[in-house]
């Protein structure tokens, strides 16, 4: 009888233990909100533009890695999804005065862009 009762209070650890690692990997997914997503930046012309970019991307908060390519005329952007998302990512390089994918440039700020910095 004494060693039923063993046997169930392994299997009751054993049950617990797996529970516990469950709620670790629910854990983990909690944490690993960020997602990588590639903008279409093809008004962009010079290093500056490069510049302005970054800097309009890196504004938004959630951001967490901007690669502008100059050359592949786009941005890789790492950012976290509970704080923001691609649309306001779009929203702040159109406002810094960039195309971004098919949302044209807010007009004011493209003409506010230094001359190197329009489109030919
Ligand atoms: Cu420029």
């Amino acid at each position: 009888m004494k060693s039923k009762k063993n046997n169930l209070l392994v299997l009751a650890i054993i049950t617990l233990a797996m529970l516990m690692i469950n709620i670790n990997n629910a854990d983990s997914k909690v944490i690993q909100k960020s997602k990588t997503i590639t903008i279409e930046l093809n008004s962009m012309q010079c290093d500056m533009c490069v510049e302005k970019v970054t800097d309009a991307i890196n504004s938004v908060e959630g951001v967490e890695k901007v690669s502008v390519d100059l050359d592949k005329k786009s941005a890789i952007v790492t950012y976290n999804t509970d704080l923001t998302n691609k649309k306001a990512i779009v929203k702040a390089i159109t406002l810094a005065g960039y195309d971004a994918n098919k949302s044209p440039a807010d007009k004011e700020a493209y003409d506010n862009l230094n001359p190197c910095c329009k489109k030919p």
